[in-house]
């Protein structure tokens, strides 16, 4: 006899965030794609999606998957957030519009073309700096020092009290995950740098010129209120520093370990653009992210309920076999412009423009002064519940 109806759906014990599946989420990734269309996590009660697919059909449907409850393993309908809920990251339209519409203009590629020369400048110096040495460490002196020297003077921030910033977007990533030991061991610090980070946002803070005050005048120009104005501010500071940090450590990463692929960029610094989206898909920087269901919803042949958490792992997604041919190398000659790593649809990263400006100036720098780039010692992963980053790179250079 042959049994109809509903196929069971998959389930997995597994916690991606557990420590050892951070250290390297690979082979769940790869369990969670082969398990089925939808895997539900029994020790979270969330469903997940890990094939490319699928994650991009729920990230293209924000009506059905709702970023407004959240977009961590916390639900915002039963469970109040660590912080007032982004306008952004974690709201949809209507509400959503007006920051986003603002946010694009600020951050889009018009806006930034001013900022090309002055960072290009500041990679060169960096590079010649740090280079001086044959042995340095890419992610701190490199990784870090670039998006710290270029971001917070391009927001207005004043100097005093930035080595909070990568602190604090450290832990607003780990407080999307569930409350493991990575929370609680941020937990100490929020307040102290929570009230420095809201502070930053007022507008007489905020230096002319910079993209803080661009806010503050689309307040004043009435396309959004004064009242999210240092929130739309406050998203910068979440998501500019953390983010590009550990995408520019993939990037290095990448080269470090793919001498062909550092060759051939040197051969036609063109392909720096190629670059970048090819390291975000290949580490995919921001690993997961949740929605929320509206409704109940049939996602091949499971129903996720009315105010359900559905994890999308956008890195397993992102070396998807059944999208991307071979998926673990890194590559130049793909195209991997339909990568989820930037999301997809309506909320799709909104900096995007500005990382790749920085990705970009400081791969050009690079390029014109090391010839060939190598690990010089094994590189250490900075455990986070939603980003996958280094801690750090020792690397040799031999420069030109
Ligand atoms: C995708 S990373 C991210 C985006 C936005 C915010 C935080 C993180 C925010 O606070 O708006």
């Amino acid at each position: 006899m042959t049994v109809t109806g509903t196929p069971s759906t998959a389930s997995l014990d597994a916690d991606p965030f557990a420590p050892d599946v951070l250290e390297d989420p690979l082979p769940l990734q790869a369990r969670l794609r082969d398990a089925g269309a939808v895997v539900y996590l029994e020790r979270y009660g969330v469903h997940a999606l890990a094939r490319y697919e699928h994650v991009h059909a729920a990230l293209t449907d924000w009506q059905t998957f709702q970023s407004a409850a959240g977009v961590g393993l916390a639900n915002f309908r039963h469970e109040e957030p660590w912080r007032p809920p982004s306008l952004l990251l974690e709201a949809d339209p209507p509400l959503h519009d007006a920051p986003r519409a603002v946010l694009s203009r600020i951050l889009g590629p018009r806006a930034l073309r001013g900022l090309r020369e002055a960072w290009a400048e500041d990679a060169r110096e960096l590079v010649g700096r740090v280079v001086r040495r044959p042995e340095f460490d890419a992610v701190t002196e490199l990784a870090q020092a670039f998006p710290l020297r270029v971001f917070p003077d391009a927001v207005g921030l004043e100097r005093e009290g930035r080595h909070r910033l990568l602190p604090y977007g450290d832990h607003a990533f780990n407080a999307f995950g569930p409350p493991n030991g990575l929370v609680a061991r941020g937990a100490p610090r929020v307040a102290e740098l929570s009230e420095w980070v809201d502070g930053q946002c007022a507008r007489e803070r905020l230096a002319p010129g910079g993209f803080g005050a661009a806010i503050w005048a689309a307040a004043d120009r009435g396309d959004i209120t004064e009242r999210q104005a240092p929130l739309i501010v406050r998203s910068l500071l979440t998501a500019g520093v953390d983010t590009t940090v550990h995408a520019l450590g993939a990037l290095l990463y990448a080269f470090a370990t793919h001498p062909e692929q550092w060759r051939r960029l040197r051969e036609d610094p063109r392909l720096a653009r190629v670059a970048f989206d090819e390291a975000v898909r290949w580490e995919s920087p921001v690993q997961t992210f949740f929605r929320t269901a509206t409704r109940d919803v049939e996602v091949a042949g499971t129903t996720v309920p009315d105010g359900g958490k559905i994890l999308m792992f956008l890195g397993a997604a992102n070396r998807d076999p059944r999208r991307w041919d071979e998926p673990d190398a890194f590559d130049l000659a793909r195209d991997p412009s339909a990568h989820v790593g930037f999301g997809m649809g309506l909320h799709q990263c909104v900096g995007q423009h500005v990382a790749r400006l920085e990705a970009q100036s400081l791969l050009a720098a690079l390029a014109e002064r090391v010839e060939h780039v190598e690990l010089a010692g094994t590189p250490r992963r900075h455990l986070n519940n939603t980003l996958r980053a280094w801690a750090s790179m020792p690397v040799r250079v031999r420069t030109t």
